[in-house]
């Protein structure tokens, strides 16, 4: 759907991380020029509601980010409803709930969704496995059907994703806990020696192959701190050794373009922890490639 109006969705979110400050990221990358960079592609781009998490009127942080889930979801769906493109900003990763889970449901009358999950962590804690029980450590279980209900069972019925549509790229740092769910799931993940030593392409075209296998509509969450934090600084949780900016530009370059891509998720974008905007950027160049009508737009390799 590359000709169809790309609608950003502002996730102020920061309330399912320990450091809140990704809550900033959507109104950071709005202010960096965002949505100018992805209209001078050629793309017709329109900003619409940003959604805000909403702490007070919540009785705990879990619950706060159930909460935030289902607003950013009915969002996100209104969108799809339009037949435009969600572009979702974060955020703090626990904005993947809402994304997908709307996705999902609309995608739901036709087949099953595919996704490849872009991260430096795996994401697949429930509140029974979590030390930190911070929530953006929990949307890769809760989408797999496992988590609290709230997370797990929007729009009233659970399993937004099946284990065999999901791919993980780019995981170095991750609890036991979180590979026993996924190894018993049976869910592909691709380690970032893996990645190191295949290089980017050869995982991505992996993973675009699996999540298009039985589904009729994939997307892509893209969490910043997949990319190496020389690249990419300003992030929730940054960790060495990632994916480099240069590599994803070029391997993700108008990945949109498959009739069957859905939307796009960018989240823990933390302006806090940025340094002269080189975040921003990277975010930025980072949408432009995947989202430009033209794999070459950028003057970028197909
Ligand atoms: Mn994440």
């Amino acid at each position: 759907m590359s000709n169809a109006v790309l609608h950003l969705v502002g996730a102020a979110v920061g309330e399912g991380a320990s450091d809140g400050g990704c809550k900033w990221g959507a109104a950071a990358l709005r202010e960096h020029g965002i949505a100018q960079a992805l209209a001078a592609t050629g793309r017709t781009v329109t900003w619409g509601d940003t959604v805000t998490a909403q702490p007070m009127l919540a009785t705990s942080r879990l619950n706060a980010i159930e909460g935030f889930s289902e607003r950013l979801a009915g969002t996100v769906a209104q969108v799809l409803r339009q037949n435009q493109q969600p572009l979702v900003l974060g955020g703090d990763h626990s904005c993947a709930v809402g994304t997908w889970s709307a996705v999902a449901e609309h995608l739901r009358p036709q087949g099953a969704l595919g996704l490849v999950w872009i991260d430096a962590h795996l994401d697949a804690h429930t509140p029974d496995t979590s030390d930190s029980q911070a929530p953006h450590g929990m949307p890769v279980a809760a989408l797999l059907g496992h988590g609290s209900v709230g997370m797990t069972d929007l729009f009233g019925w659970r399993h937004k994703l099946r284990p065999e549509h999901l791919v993980i790229i780019g995981a170095r740092s991750y609890e036991p806990a979180e590979t026993a769910l996924l190894d018993s799931l049976g869910v592909r993940v691709m380690f970032m020696p893996e990645v190191l030593e295949r290089g980017f392409a050869a995982c991505f075209d992996e993973a675009r192959t699996r999540v298009q296998a039985g589904t009729v509509g994939w997307g892509i969450s893209f969490d910043l701190d997949g990319l190496d934090p020389r690249d990419a600084p300003g992030t929730g949780t940054p960790v060495e050794q990632g994916i480099r900016l240069a590599d994803a530009l070029q391997v993700l370059a108008g990945c949109s373009q498959d009739p069957q891509f859905v939307a796009l998720e960018l989240t823990e974008y933390n302006p806090l922890r940025d340094f002269g905007g080189q975040t921003a950027q990277a975010a930025t160049d980072l949408v432009c490639s995947m989202l430009a009508p033209q794999a070459n737009a950028l003057g970028l390799a197909a």
